[in-house]
């Protein structure tokens, strides 16, 4: 059992043992453990194991030593499982309800025999909570409240809203003084799709101005713990983030360590161990107990012989043996971004004129953009009608010549993968087009055999070279389609025709583990934003993170291909009047 697991059982005797209405002191005990374990930079059982005296730790006493020990031994413990015989553990849950501390928990439990969240609500509802002593209709509406916002906060949150809301907390964190470095970890480094939590970490020699600052950020509802070393916050939104400080000749030690994940963790100890070291949160000890110092990561990975490795690639998906053969991908970078292939502008639900998109494109250095406008039948959005497209194809005629030696514009569009299989335009149409992207927006809840079938046709038309967003998902509030995605993988890979990472951080679509089996069965991808409007060119970091999560490497990526070798491959797919 890990320290933080023993810390989780003490945490939760002190939570029992409040609402039961222990005294003060003795709870008090149990937190301080929990902290001292949570901070501790060796295993509480590897010091057990060699034959350490535990109560040498400042915090931990005789009582509590001898329960660690029994956890360690056991995995169990006999006094809290007696102790959840008299206090029921879900009363717990209580306790995150905000405004409710443990003396009104007991009251509602003993008054009222209120033993879960679903029964305190309930109460609340019927009125019975304003009944109780000291207790009245203005805290019982609290309550309720309290347990709207824990429903809506249990969700992850989706990384487009949490990744800049985290950038604007370490920009201002960098600009307090003493902070050599300010960054993201845990899942918010590694680009998940959503995050749990913020993990930041602050480089600094003393943290109190740091924890000082960061407790009473602007949003901050709850503090949830204060120390030197951690703290940890929840905002008004309902997100949550923990704060860790340390020296900045550990920060690398630390920072390796926050990210995670933890199953890559697992993996940096098993090799480090195999090599006579020992890696914690806090340190990296050679046996002798010397301590390794690492003020950055590279130096965390190379004490155990490892070249770095990029954090969206550590969740123990192969990335170790790799980086041991040195075989870790290429890196996925902006600076190597040629092209945009899907964009909207007034043609249909685009905010701005084709000028303006073109404008962005060549801002960003780009060489290439296709304007990728809906199709007709969309019901949602105005798409451009078949007879209107001559007219699309004069005006980005006009400002080809305009902007041509800078960017080349191309007519493409985003056809709608209709509901009974066919593609919103007849192929005449389409083989008129520089580019075309078929993409599901509607009937996505059709059984999966005649969904994904409709995907099928679209990869079979050869008029085809990209199948957008493949899922159709919106995060969070929509699920994709039920697809078979080995069967549009394989038939990707039959006809050529490339998917498209949708970079929009609601949709991210293809996801990385489909990326990754994509490029391993050859099939081109193309990340894209789909934007519909200048600034959403911005959102393509978001698309390249999951990418470098399904191990794509540049070449596997249209938009970093010379714009001739694109153009060629788009002639190559038989509609292109692109080269001309
Ligand atoms: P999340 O917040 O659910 O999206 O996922 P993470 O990966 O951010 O995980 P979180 O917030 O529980 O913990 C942050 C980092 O701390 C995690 O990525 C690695 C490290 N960590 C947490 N728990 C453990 C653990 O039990 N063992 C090890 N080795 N590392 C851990
Ligand atoms: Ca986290
Ligand atoms: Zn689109």
């Amino acid at each position: 059992m890990d320290n933080r697991k023993l810390a989780e059982n003490f945490t939760l005797i002190a939570d029992l043992l409040e609402i039961k209405g222990e005294v003060v002191f003795k709870t008090r005990a149990y937190r301080r453990a929990a902290e001292t374990l949570a901070s501790m930079s060796q295993q509480a059982a590897n010091l057990l194991q060699q034959g350490e005296n535990l109560t040498a730790i400042p915090g931990i006493g005789k009582a509590i030593a001898e329960k660690i020990e029994e956890l360690v031994e056991s995995g169990r413990l006999q006094y809290l499982e007696r102790l959840q015989q008299e206090v029921p553990r879900s009363l717990v849950d209580l306790l995150q309800v905000p405004d409710l501390g443990p003396k009104k928990v007991a009251l509602v439990w003993k008054e009222l025999g209120i033993t879960n969240l679903e029964e305190l609500e309930a109460a609340a509802q019927q009125g019975k909570l304003r009944q109780l002593p000291g207790m009245g209709e203005k805290s019982e509406a609290k309550v309720l409240a309290g347990i709207a916002s824990l429903k809506r906060r249990t969700g992850r949150t989706p990384l487009g809203d949490a990744l800049p809301f985290a950038d604007q907390i370490l920009a201002d964190l960098r600009a307090l003084p003493g902070v050599v470095a300010a960054e993201p970890a845990g899942s918010l480094r590694r680009r998940k799709i959503t995050v749990g939590d913020l993990d930041l970490l602050v480089a600094a020699e003393d943290s109190t101005t740091v924890m000082n600052y960061f407790v009473k950020y602007p949003g901050v509802e709850r503090i949830l713990g204060q120390g030197p070393t951690k703290s940890s916050v929840e905002f008004s939104n309902g997100m949550r983030a923990q704060l860790w400080v340390h020296p900045p000749q550990r920060f690398g030690t630390a920072l390796q360590y926050a990210t995670g994940s933890k199953e890559h963790n697992v993996r940096m100890r098993e090799i480090a161990l195999s090599k006579g070291l020992s890696l914690s949160e806090h340190a990296l000890t050679r046996e002798n107990g010397e301590e390794i110092l690492c003020a950055n990561e590279e130096q965390v990975y190379a004490a155990l012989g490892l070249p770095w490795i990029p954090p969206e690639l550590r969740e123990d998906r192969g990335e170790i043996q790799a980086a041991q053969l040195n075989k870790l991908p290429l890196r996925l970078d902006l600076d190597q971004w040629v092209s945009e292939l899907h964009t909207h502008s007034t043609w249909s639900d685009g905010k701005v004129p084709i000028e303006d998109m073109v404008k962005a494109a060549i801002e960003r250095g780009y060489r290439v953009i296709a304007l990728t406008d809906h199709s007709h039948s969309l019901g949602i959005v105005q798409g451009i009608p078949p007879d209107a497209l001559p007219r699309q194809k004069e005006e980005i005629d006009r400002l080809q010549q305009k902007y041509g030696s800078q960017i080349k514009i191309l007519q493409g569009i985003e056809v709608e993968i209709k509901a009974d299989g066919s593609l919103d335009y007849p192929d005449e149409i389409l083989a008129t087009l520089d580019l075309v992207i078929a993409s599901l927006h509607i009937s996505l809840r059709q059984p999966r055999q005649q969904v994904t079938q409709r995907v099928l046709n679209a990869i079979h038309n050869p008029h085809v070279d990209i199948i957008g967003h493949p899922t159709g998902r919106l995060i969070p509030e929509r699920e994709g389609a039920d697809l078979d995605m080995e069967a549009i993988l394989q038939a990707a890979a039959q006809t050529g025709v490339a998917l498209e990472i949708n970079a929009h951080p609601k949709r991210l679509d293809l996801e990385d583990i489909y990326a990754r089996r994509a490029i391993e069965l050859g099939i081109p991808l193309t990340i894209n934003t789909d934007a519909h409007a200048p600034d959403q060119l911005d959102l393509i970091t978001f698309g390249i993170s999951t990418a470098r999560r399904g191990w794509v490497e540049p070449q596997h990526v249209l938009n970093t291909w010379e714009p001739d070798l694109l153009l060629e491959w788009l002639d190559k797919r038989g509609n292109s009047n692109a080269a001309r």
